[in-house]
């Protein structure tokens, strides 16, 4: 397979200044006739070349004549050797909806017809040169049967609509903003809308639609709501203003991504917009709101300004997710959505960063781009947005974003472009700051404190070091925003106020003077560094400052450290006492000034794979047994604390505020430490919360706790779940998901039987991920000895790849870490990537992630 290069990059040899689309939809058979004004780029003599595939080319020509005979069909695309400086080129094809398994391009979803481009789907629908520093004007007009497809929705402003023979009708849509093709979008089908308007802050009317199944019309509130909240905020936040008369969602079934920005058309997997108490949790809730913003919030993180090519992806990816983070932190709790915001960090992409599929949020190359929509790219590429923003302060930071946009309105831009605007606007250096784009790996921070009690000085040495990766053994130094402050030891009072140190070096000391008294380090507060933290801290010091830390996150890092700490020693074989673990706990729970939300979180115990990150070889048996009875310890010996949280956490009545969130989280965090402390009434705890719930995200937490375990009434949970939801796509993906995360060591079989039930396919991506993906991130499952889960998976994968590759390619990660395994279980994973890797015929996706894995 070709390998491409980011330093490879050429500016494109011809550009496309407009482009005229005609769609004659089909679901079996679709015509696409293309009028592309094609211009020369500088002065050079190379072929116009168009990138293509999956479709029959009907007819070609250049400047209205004929030219099927002169043009050369490649693999991969046309080639026309053209004279003169412009063209007009037309093309013809045939595609075919219904058969698009890839979900890339134009295909059907659920009686729909619907697009996804990003990256390069564009050229599963017609001819085209594709890539996104080609910027076009679009106009569009789709025909289709009018019963079948009543509504046809495409980017821009509707111009014309009307009736054609036969029983069809058609559209003509035009988009006034020049777009990379990526961004094109088209949908067709039976689709009603929930309407609403939004008053821009110079005060343009914006209409509002959201599309979905008619029967779906009442669950879109939510999401309507977000998207209002998220245009006033990127008005206020970033003086970002929509720029067209109307904004479209559309919701479907089946999706690659969580959703797509495409230019005014967004299109949505319906999990991020679908909601309403009885079908969506909480959590649902959050993402959709997320999801929402961060689609529309790319209209000028990604559409006014775009990615010069595919290495580029960060700088619209990591900005944006910068961005929806912030959003979401400012509606609710900035600490809890930090809190969770770190979590998922640290649940995927600090494994990412630490194995063979580690690459910096500017990979140098790829094979398929699909490949790098990563949580490196995304997440690690927020948070070094997140530490410009700190490095500069809020109000530099603006004008670095303010000069960013006015500078490249309408350009496809670089990373360095957005560097060098936030250098230029702020007037601070960030030479050395740039390795962040480019080196892999996630730094670990070395903090050691020393008192001098006589001086009554303190100083602290901060190193850093970042484990080789492959393809760049060495590393240099990062800049580090590390956050600290100094808490008495006696008092708990904060000596000095938060003091950001900017690490640039191997290792820097800090001296603080006249401290009143012997101070604790708080460290890495707000995780300002996306850094793993190395400090001897004692158990009785760490339970200190979950206590008295006066920031939430550096609070919440303190229990988690106390509770890891404790793990690991037990994994190892140490005699450690739990007492401290327990009444760090039981503090936490007990201090009336902390939310419920955030009590929650503190709680919960760090994942097994965060222990394994731990030590030199993972045993995932051993470490959840520690995990589990770790958790029994703390559900039997606080067992009345968890019941009076319980109880005070129930509510009348469903309500959908922070406060009432809060509430159910704490509560079903009580009830999974119930459970888990097997005392004998949780099952019918669960099951009375399960039955009587009024909304799913009790409902959810019952199923959860019961699935563990063997009571009567897990099954008849599951049958009423079951009962209750069939034929509603998202909820009946939970029920698969929520078996497939069972700590129960026979859900292997489970598996195995829920993958031949009737409800499931490989066909819809959530419903593979739901079964598939979660197994695959069931440590003590996936990684049995008996070698049934990696060969499980193997079959899955090799399945899928022939249906949606993408899909499949996202499910390999797992066996990449094969060399943390002992080598029993390490040769199974081998193994399993070897047989992934014979398999004829494999796509692009799935041979990049296999083969890089087994390195
Ligand atoms: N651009 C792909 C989906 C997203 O990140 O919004
Ligand atoms: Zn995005």
């Amino acid at each position: 397979p070709v390998v491409i290069h980011r330093h490879a990059y050429r500016p494109p040899d011809w550009l496309v200044p407009t482009i005229a689309l005609d769609f004659a939809l089909d679901p079996q058979k679709t015509r696409v006739k293309a009028r592309l004004q094609v211009k020369r780029n500088g002065d050079h003599n190379r072929p116009l070349k168009l990138d293509g595939n999956n479709q029959k080319l009907l007819a070609f020509s250049v400047d209205g004549q004929d030219a099927q005979s002169q043009v050369k069909q490649e693999k991969e695309g046309l080639v026309i050797a053209l004279g003169g400086e412009a063209h007009t080129i037309e093309t013809e094809v045939e595609i075919s909806p219904e058969s698009n398994s890839q979900l890339m391009g134009l295909y059907a979803s659920s009686g729909l017809l619907c697009t996804q481009c990003e990256a390069e789907g564009f050229r599963r629908i017609t001819y085209f040169p594709d890539r996104p520093d080609i910027l076009s004007r679009y106009t569009v007009r789709m025909e289709a049967d009018e019963k079948a497809f009543p509504v046809l929705l495409s980017n821009g402003n509707l111009t014309l609509e009307g009736k054609s023979e036969n029983g069809r009708h058609f559209a003509l849509w035009n988009d006034p903003f020049p777009k990379p093709c990526y961004l094109f979008a088209l949908v067709a089908g039976n689709l009603a809308a929930y309407r609403d308007e939004f008053i821009t802050q110079s005060g343009r009317k914006v209409a509002l639609a959201i599309w979905v199944r008619p029967d779906d019309i009442n669950k879109t509130h939510h999401a309507m709501n977000a998207l209002k909240m998220a245009m006033a905020w990127d008005e206020k936040v970033y003086g970002r203003e929509y720029d067209l008369d109307q904004f479209n969602i559309v919701a479907v079934d089946d999706f690659n991504f969580g959703a797509m920005e495409n230019k005014s058309l967004n299109i949505f997997n319906s999990r991020y917009i679908l909601a309403d108490p009885d079908t969506a949790t909480d959590a649902d809730y959050d993402a959709i709101a997320g999801v929402v913003a961060h689609e529309y919030f790319h209209n000028w993180s990604g559409n006014r300004v775009t990615c010069r090519d595919w290495f580029q992806l960060s700088l619209k990816e990591g900005f944006t997710v910068f961005r929806d983070q912030s959003f979401s932190a400012d509606l609710g709790s900035p600490a809890v959505k930090r809190i969770e915001d770190v979590r998922s960090l640290r649940a995927a992409q600090f494994p990412e960063d630490a194995g063979p599929l580690a690459h910096p949020i500017q990979p140098d190359s790829y094979i398929e781009i699909s490949n790098f929509y990563t949580a490196t790219v995304y997440n690690k590429g927020a948070e070094i947005i997140r530490m410009m923003h700190q490095l500069l302060g809020a109000e530099k930071f603006r004008k670095g974003t303010d000069l960013y946009f006015e500078r490249h309105d309408g350009e496809a831009a670089t990373c360095e472009n957005f560097v060098a605007a936030m250098e230029e606007a702020s007037g601070v250096d960030l030479t050395d700051f740039r390795h962040w784009y480019h080196q892999a790996g996630t730094p670990e921070l070395k903090a050691s404190l020393k008192w001098d009690g006589a001086t009554k000085t303190a100083t602290l040495t901060l190193s850093q070091k970042t484990a080789a990766t492959p393809s760049q053994p060495e590393k240099q130094p990062v800049v580090l925003p590390v956050a600290i402050a100094l808490i008495g030891k006696q008092t708990g009072k904060n000596l000095i106020g938060e003091q950001l140190l900017t690490l640039t070096k191997d290792s820097e000391s800090y001296r603080f003077e006249n401290l009143a008294e012997e101070p604790l380090l708080s460290i890495n507060r707000h995780f300002s560094a996306p850094v793993t933290v190395e400090n001897q801290v004692s158990p009785e010091d760490l339970a200190f400052l979950s206590a008295n830390d006066d920031d939430p996150f550096a609070r919440y890092e303190a229990m988690q450290q106390l509770m890891l700490d404790f793990m690991v020693a037990r994994v190892r074989g140490e005699q450690v006492d739990p007492k401290t673990v327990i009444n760090a706990v039981e503090k936490t729970l007990t201090n009336k000034d902390l939310d419920n939300a955030f009590i929650a979180e503190a709680v919960i115990l760090p994942s097994e794979n965060m222990v394994g990150e731990k030590l030199d070889i993972v045993d995932p048996k051993r470490i959840a047994e520690i995990r589990d009875d770790l958790r029994k310890m703390l559900g039997q010996t606080l067992e009345k604390l968890w019941q009076q949280a319980y109880q005070s956490c129930e509510r009348p009545s469903y309500q959908y505020t922070p406060e009432a969130v809060g509430a159910r989280r704490l509560k079903n965090v009580a009830l999974s430490y119930l459970a888990a402390g097997e005392l004998a009434d949780a099952p019918s705890i669960a099951w009375l919360q399960f039955e009587k719930a009024d909304n799913m995200t009790d409902r959810r937490g019952a199923l959860d706790v019961l699935v563990n375990g063997f009571s009567p009434e897990r099954e008849k949970a599951l049958t009423a779940f079951y009962e209750r939801y069939k034929g509603n796509a998202l909820v009946i993906d939970k029920w698969f998901a929520v078996q497939a995360f069972s700590t129960r060591p026979d859900v292997i079989e489970n598996v195995k039987k829920l993958a031949k039930h009737p409800d499931f396919t490989l066909k819809n991506p959530n419903r593979a991920r739901a079964l598939i993906g979660s197994f695959a991130h069931n440590a003590r499952a996936f990684h049995d000895l008996s070698g049934e889960g990696y060969r499980f998976v193997t079959d899955m994968v090799i399945a899928l790849d022939k249906i949606n590759s993408q899909t499949a390619a996202r499910m390999i990660a797992p066996f990449g870490r094969w060399q943390r395994y002992g080598s029993d279980r390490a040769e199974m994973m081998q193994n399993a990537l070897k047989r992934i890797l014979s398999t004829p015929d494999l796509s692009r996706d799935v041979f990049e992630q296999a083969s890089k894995s087994l390195l």
